[in-house]
């Protein structure tokens, strides 16, 4: 597919060979996108595709069939949510790749108006997300949906309750539908997609397939975890509010309380319309959110419904699809590296290239299964891309320059770090290392002991880790609590000043609460809250370790998949002898309350590594650094591997750029201001 022969010079018989594989691509790649939540291609590949077959159908109308991909609406609806109707069609938009395709659009927009005058244009953000609509009663969320086929919608109203963003009750009474797309922010699109690798569960592709599997979800609960966010653009039944443009729609939206982007623009020429691409195309890798183009609407209202739509699409709007940000380099080493719990993951290694801002030479193939079903080789040449603008990510492989002699790969059998067989958990993709006595596990698992919301040791990373384990110095958590200081100067770069600090580190954690413990020792599905809650309501870890799966399972919001982990864990002589040396060793086992509760314990920014740049434009840095500060987080002058987070403002320079290098995340200021008004 990627040596398509010019549509003028293609004949009958090469049209009717390439067709009938065109459409079984795409009509998989449909079911992968529309009932499954998962598609195995970017947007812009299935568009590129999608495009072809309506050339060549144009072309040679006798080739269309009634199955082909171009012949149906939307997707079909795959789930069991209760089905919903759409009175108003929720139609998808036409789609341009290049400005000369938008000023053809726009001329041919001109010819159908009665008098030749300049249109003026809302220019919108094109949302990386899914469509939503959310329908109101006397000024109460009654019904949120999808867009399901068009027609016919899910009904996603409990879910969409549990969005922070979305009002419950709107400042006017309304009864009205408005409609918008739900996305998931970029930082949490990564968060989870690390937590469900850890966790051993296929990755989600990018931040909409994310969005739409949390959204599409029979458990409210999973959906609240998700953090998805909304942005709100049309009012179908915009005359019952007498409003007459766009512009004012989404003013509208804005005062009703719902989120509604900042960024459009009523524009009324050319010039401006480039103008605005330029601007954001060089701005969206900054966005803490994914946008894949531009939209562009008629922003007079009535002009909107004079136009009307053709059976699929608007003839008002149109979507201006960023052109793919990819490269090909060739793949020479696939890396496995050997994680806390044992998960063995790959890596590819390849030649160096720049990349949306960045250079890239490494991506992770997350697993077994993902490697084999996109059959990349060593040698391979692979297209990159990056994943909701941030995770470099192979798209495919290019089969055409695959090196004669290449092979499938072997997946390995063994650890390649202790040598002992890898197995597959019930139900995981993920190929795990389950020898207790791994190094790479048993390091990876000091360096979580170590961590800030763990045992929070300074200054013991793992590089230091690495040295005290080459030495011989530890081997489980309770031989920290044995270093001295002559051990410690045999480090490389130690001298009495840090041997001190660590020791005070070390011998500062024997004070923990033990909820820092409980989560330190790295027990499946038990993440830092999660092991406040099963502290506080036992008291001890005597008491933890006493229980049985079903009263640890009984705490608030546990459940049975962390009550079974607990109660395994404990389960086991080895565990049990390292907490009595734990205890031996002075380490407290207790419970010891919220003496420190205060404003910035409980608060999500607690012990977060912050970097402010650039201008804010509603608050001063200083502002900004006070209430970070207020809230429990550190705020830096610069940007390392331990920032957790750098808040952006306008004309961010250098450490924008080393943040994306480094890969942490970034939030512009309406994304923080987001945060500060959900702590409130
Ligand atoms: C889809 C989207 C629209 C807008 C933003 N993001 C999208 N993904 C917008 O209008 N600002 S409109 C739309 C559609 O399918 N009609």
């Amino acid at each position: 597919m990627d040596n398509q022969k010019a549509m003028d010079q293609l004949t009958l018989d090469e049209a009717k060979s390439e067709i009938g594989p065109l459409r079984d691509q795409l009509t998989k790649w449909g079911r992968e996108y529309y009932e499954q939540d998962n598609p195995s291609v970017e947007d812009y590949v299935y568009d590129r595709q999608y495009q072809r077959l309506v050339q060549i159908e144009r072309r040679f109308p006798e080739l269309i069939t009634p199955g082909s991909p171009t012949q149906r609406v939307g997707g079909q609806t795959a789930t069991q949510l209760q089905k919903v109707r759409h009175d108003i069609p929720m139609l998808s938009m036409g789609d341009v790749f290049s400005v000369d395709e938008l000023d053809d659009f726009n001329e041919r927009q001109q010819d159908l108006l009665p008098e030749h005058k300049q249109l003026e244009y809302n220019l919108e953000l094109k949302i990386d997300g899914l469509s939503l609509s959310l329908v109101y009663e006397n000024g109460r969320l009654v019904q949120g949906s999808t867009r399901g086929n068009g027609t016919i919608g899910e009904d996603v109203t409990a879910n969409v309750m549990t969005i922070k963003d979305v009002p419950h009750k709107l400042k006017e009474p309304l009864s009205i539908e408005f409609r918008g797309e739900c996305y998931m922010p970029k930082d949490a699109f990564v968060k989870l997609n690390q937590q469900r690798e850890a966790d051993g569960q296929p990755i989600f592709a990018n931040p909409r397939n994310a969005a739409a599997g949390s959204l599409r979800q029979l458990n409210p609960a999973v959906t609240k975890q998700r953090q998805l966010a909304t942005f709100m653009y049309y009012i179908p039944e915009y005359q019952k509010l007498g409003l007459k443009t766009q512009a004012e729609a989404l003013d509208k939206m804005r005062d009703l309380g719902f989120n509604v982007n900042p960024s459009n623009r009523v524009i009324s020429n050319k010039a401006d319309l480039a103008q605005y691409i330029e601007e954001y195309t060089e701005k969206r890798d900054q966005l803490p959110y994914g946008i894949d183009g531009i939209v562009e609407k008629v922003n007079d209202l009535d002009t909107q419904i004079w136009l009307g739509n053709t059976v699929k699409v608007p003839r008002w709007e149109i979507a201006y699809k960023f052109p793919p940000e990819e490269q090909a380099t060739v793949m020479h080493d696939i890396e496995w590296t050997v994680g806390r719990t044992g998960n063995v993951t790959p890596t590819a290694v390849m030649d160096p290239v720049k990349l949306a801002g960045t250079t890239v030479s490494r991506a992770s193939l997350h697993n077994p299964d993902y490697l084999q079903a996109k059959d990349i080789r060593l040698g391979d040449t692979v297209m990159l891309h990056k994943a909701g603008d941030i995770i470099p990510e192979i798209s495919r492989v290019i089969i055409a320059k695959r090196p004669a002699d290449s092979e499938p790969y072997k997946i390995p059998t063994h650890c390649p770090v202790c040598g002992s067989e890898l197995v597959h958990l019930d139900g995981e993709v993920a190929l795990r290392c389950v020898n207790p006595m791994c190094p790479a596990q048993i390091k990876e698992g000091l360096a979580h002991f170590a961590s800030r919301n763990a045992m929070d040791i300074g200054g013991l990373g793992p590089k230091i880790i690495q040295q005290l384990w080459d030495k011989k110095l530890v081997r489980d958590f309770a031989d920290l609590y044995r270093l001295n200081e002559d051990q410690l100067l045999t480090l490389d770069k130690f001298g009495p000043k840090s041997a001190d600090n660590l020791l005070t580190a070390i011998d500062n954690s024997r004070h923990n609460s033990v909820e820092r413990l409980l989560f330190g020792l790295g027990i499946r599905h038990v993440g830092a809250k999660v092991a406040r809650l099963i502290a506080e309501h036992f008291g001890s870890l005597d008491a933890i370790m006493a229980a049985n799966e079903d009263e640890i399972a009984a705490v608030a919001t546990v459940g049975p998949t962390i009550g079974q982990s607990v109660a395994t864990y404990f389960d086991n002589s080895q565990v049990k002898s390292l907490i009595d040396e734990l205890k031996a060793v002075g380490v407290n086992m207790d419970y010891l309350g919220s003496s420190t509760n205060n404003a910035s314990e409980n608060s999500e920014w607690n012990g977060r590594r912050v970097v402010l740049t650039g201008k804010l434009a509603q608050m001063t840095r200083s502002k900004a650094q006070e209430w970070l500060e207020n809230h429990g987080a550190t705020v830096t002058g610069s940007v390392s591997k331990q920032t957790d987070l750098l808040i952006a403002g306008e004309k961010a320079g250098s450490k924008l750029q080393k943040a994306q290098t480094l890969g942490v995340p970034v939030w512009n200021e309406e994304r923080f201001r987001r945060a500060m008004k959900e702590e409130q």
